[in-house]
């Protein structure tokens, strides 16, 4: 993009506003938009913040909406000026404009700014922003002190807060919230009420015909659209004062946690002035250097700023990841010169002494030479007081303030030339890539919770529409339509690839399954499913299953007891609690209650559940999962709190009349990683607390006597089952022991179970007394630990061939078509190890027809 069309203010409406509330708003098609297309909520390309230089054009201004832009006119436009003022009154523009205005420089920067870094490492309550939700703007107006003191005839003595609210209509009423008086009173903080954003009326979206701006300060305290001034002796009672702009210690995870501990209204978590931040901005994300000539400079370049009219004092860069530090040069003209291009400089008290209300810009010439040996480009920033960066981010539950080391990941590439490819952390709002998308982990023990991101979406406008009713009707293996986010979907094609299982698609067919599409799937998944997208739901029939409805309510609303279904899932009857029908039922969510919960190592626990028909049994077919959910409070993009869940996929270790029992491995917090949102959760479950509990479900199931059948497969025999189980992949693997050890003709199994430490292993003890029981030539177990104490005498370190060959079929002789190996482990221990040995070991072709994952 060249300079020229950056500077372009746009003339026409962007297709995506068309049919929203904010139809009549002009904006530039370049912005990035992170929620979808409404509410508005946009950043610049970064390159382009970075061309358009000091000051921000306003179209390339970051924008950030709670709501629609409300449609306002000059002339009907009022302020009232209320609360503990001498004289409350209200005012209108002309009112405001008949005072002499100043102009100020001043850096807006949302207090999300960079939060899709905290993202990568776990979903904030928040949107993705990218590095450019900073930008500055020449903002002119009138101080509000003056307002006050001219219109509402100054502060009465015990006002101590200034509140303000927009006349903008978000879910939550208009958006306000409030600052301590003595700022808006003194002159040394120059709090605006402007009406000019670069020389022009302000544009819609930054708060036509008036906003609050208060220079240093996070950009959620300056109120847009500006309707009402209270002063008052509390702060702000609006729902996004103590509902927004909040950084909690790092102990609170949940936005249900910070509901029941009351961390919402404590003032101390508030945020106002803006913290010390820096940002690179060239190299770009995936720009190449090109090594032409090891003797060039590179001239690179960023953004840095603080809060609080603090001066930023020093920018470095660091090409050894902070081992040393290379000085920038800084450029931040003097307002006054800055403002001077905007027109009126002069105004009552206008500010005399320096004032660093904005960014500084800074470039460094390198050495391609040491470019090239680098791995990284870091910058921080210092400002007057000494503050600068934490090198490592600390993950806060709303993502705010995000200021940890900038980085840039350089790499070498040979074709088709040679370059250095730089790589941001990552890319603004729904756009994939940068290298912390690298560090978000897949595997589904370490259950990190990813971000789900519809905001891809094909827009839905011109999609056939189908009722509930009608999506109802496909709900087999080979006609399989779900619904997501009021959009549906056919999976058909898709089942058989389903990393789950066709099974788990199975079980939610013909229903709206959004909630438990977004409590486990991450955003790639999310891009896939747009592949399948072939309708709408009626708006008739979305009212009925609102995003956060239970799946229950949704499909016995509309339920036809008539469809039938092929799959091995069956429609169940109806809750019944007769004593010998299924506790489970495979479209509907129970719930149980945890009756106890055992410490079986400092991090795995045996939790036992209890439900209703105390002699009702599970009816989880052997071999089968079952999803558990829990609620988890999560903030959606109107930045509202609604309640989510998340779920994952477990195994029980034991069921019987009216109980079933988990093993489960929680996943603490280090200072590397969030830990898993899932096991924390279900770690905090109290006695007594229930929880959802839905299945059966997988494609494997044990018939008994060596007898099994696949989904999609004709139903086998083996005499001997090979398994290899890591960490609490033991689960599944014990389930089907359980029942061989009741069969009549049991076939031979062997077990190699990997763990790290011996406290890992869990049901040791039970898997040694049911290899005393059924005999060493039945039952082959292998124990093999990566870090084993000094006394430890299985096997040590890794998995090997020859682990493989000595004990996955020890008694050798069978002919392959009798065994088969069952895998249950992280996706990286399955994937790059259990599967390549065993093909090394047994071949290629045994490995392809004889293994199965749960
Ligand atoms: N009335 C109103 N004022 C508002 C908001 C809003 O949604 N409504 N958003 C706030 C937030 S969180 C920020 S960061 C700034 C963004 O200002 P901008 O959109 O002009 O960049 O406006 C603030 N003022
Ligand atoms: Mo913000």
């Amino acid at each position: 993009m060249d300079e020229s069309t950056i500077m372009k203010p746009p003339t026409t409406i962007d297709p995506r506003d068309e049919n929203t509330p904010d139809a009549f708003v002009l904006r530039d098609s370049s912005m990035v938009r992170l929620t979808g297309k409404h509410p508005f909520n946009a950043e610049a390309p970064l390159k382009s913040l970075e061309k358009a230089g000091y000051v921000t054009p306003n179209h390339l201004h970051f924008v950030r909406n709670h709501g629609p832009v409300p449609q306002l006119t000059w002339e009907e436009h009022r302020i009232e000026i209320t609360g503990l003022v001498n004289s409350p009154t209200t005012i209108s523009m002309d009112d405001i404009a008949s005072m002499t205005p100043t102009t100020l420089p001043v850096t807006m920067v949302c207090a999300g700014n960079r939060r899709k870094e905290q993202n990568m490492v776990k979903q904030s309550i928040g949107f993705g922003w990218g590095a450019a939700g900073a930008s500055t703007a020449c903002w002119s107006g009138v101080y509000l002190r003056d307002v006050i003191n001219h219109f509402g005839g100054g502060l009465k003595d015990d006002a101590k807060y200034i509140c303000f609210e927009g006349v903008d209509k978000t879910s939550k009423g208009g958006y306000g919230t409030s600052i301590a008086a003595n700022r808006v009173m003194s002159d040394h903080y120059d709090i605006m009420l402007a009406y000019k954003m670069n020389g022009e009326l302000l544009p819609a979206d930054h708060g036509f015909p008036i906003r609050v701006i208060i220079p240093g300060c996070i950009g959620g305290r300056s109120v847009k659209w500006l309707g009402r001034i209270e002063a008052s002796d509390s702060e702000s009672t609006n729902p996004f004062h103590n509902g927004d702009n909040k950084v909690f210690p790092t102990q609170v995870k949940s936005a249900e946690q910070a509901t029941e501990e009351k961390w919402w209204p404590r003032p101390e978590y508030t945020l106002y002035d803006l913290n010390v931040n820096s940002v690179i901005s060239t190299p770009n994300h995936d720009e190449h250097i090109m090594l032409h000539n090891l003797q060039e400079t590179y001239t690179a370049r960023g953004y840095a700023y603080t809060g609080g009219n603090r001066r930023i004092t020093r920018v470095e860069i660091s090409l050894d990841s902070g081992k040393t530090w290379l000085l920038a040069t800084l450029h931040c003209p003097p307002s006054q010169q800055i403002a001077a291009a905007y027109g009126q400089l002069t105004g009552p008290g206008y500010y005399q002494a320096s004032r660093y209300w904005s960014w500084t810009l800074w470039h460094v010439d390198l050495e391609v030479a040491d470019l090239v040996r680098a791995d990284e480009m870091v910058v921080r920033a210092w400002d007057e007081s000494q503050n600068t960066q934490p090198e490592n981010l600390t993950w806060n539950l709303m993502g705010m303030m995000n200021n940890c080391w900038f980085r840039v990941k350089l790499s070498l590439e040979r074709e088709p030339s040679l370059a250095i490819r730089c790589e941001h952390p990552t890319l603004a709002g729904p756009q994939p890539g940068g290298w912390m998308a690298a560090l978000v982990k897949k595997d589904d023990n370490a259950d990190i919770s990813t971000t789900p991101d519809t905001t891809t979406a094909k827009q839905p406008s011109s999609l056939p529409t189908f009722t509930l009713a009608q999506v109802e009707m496909h709900q087999k293996e080979d006609d399989c339509w779900i619904i997501v986010h009021d959009l549906v979907y056919d999976c058909t094609p898709f089942m058989k690839d389903h990393p789950g299982g066709a099974s788990s698609i199975l079980i939610t067919a013909g229903t709206d399954t959004t909630e438990e599409f977004d409590a486990i799937h991450s955003s790639k998944a999310h891009n896939m499913l747009q592949d399948y997208l072939i309708g709408q739901l009626s708006s008739s029939s979305s009212e009925h299953s609102s995003t956060t409805s239970s799946l229950s309510s949704s499909s016995n609303a509309f339920s036809h007891p008539d469809t039938t279904n092929s799959s091995t899932i069956t429609l169940s009857s109806s809750i019944n609690n007769d004593d010998h029908t299924p506790f489970l039922e495979p479209k509907k969510w129970k719930k149980m209650t945890l009756d106890s919960k055992q410490s079986l190592s400092p991090t795995i626990r045996l939790f036992r559940f209890v439900f209703d028909g105390c002699n009702q049994p599970l009816g989880l077919p052997i071999g089968q999962h079952v999803y558990l959910k829990m609620p988890q409070e999560q903030t959606d993009r109107q930045q509202q709190t609604q309640p989510k869940s998340i779920m994952r996929a477990y195994t029980p270790s034991d069921s019987g009349p009216g109980f079933v029992e988990f093993i489960i491995k929680v996943y603490f917090p280090d200072h590397q990683q969030p830990g898993g949102a899932f096991t924390q959760l279900l770690d905090k479950l109290r006695i007594g607390e229930t929880i959802d509990v839905k299945g059966p479900l997988g494609e494997y199931e044990y018939l008994g006597d060596g007898h099994y059948s696949l989904t999609r497969q004709p139903a086998r025999h083996v005499q001997h089952i090979g398994m290899i189980a890591g960490g609490t992949g033991i689960t599944p693997m014990w389930q089907i022991l359980d029942a061989i050890q009741h069969d009549h003709n049991p076939p031979k199994v062997s077990l190699i179970y990997c763990a790290r430490h011996y406290e890992d292993l869990v049901l040791a003890k039970e898997i040694l007394e049911l290899q005393r029981v059924l005999g060493t030539h039945m039952f082959h177990v292998r124990f093999i630990l990566s870090r084993p104490g000094n006394d430890w005498e299985h096997g040590k370190g890794r998995l090997t061939a020859s682990e493989i060959s000595e004990h996955l079929f020890p008694h050798g002789t069978l002919c392959d078509n009798d065994k088969m190996v069952l895998l249950c482990g992280s996706d990286t221990m399955i994937e790059h190890c259990c599967k390549p040995l065993i093909a090394q070991v047994m071949g290629d072709e045994f490995a392809l027809k004889n293994i199965f994952v749960f």
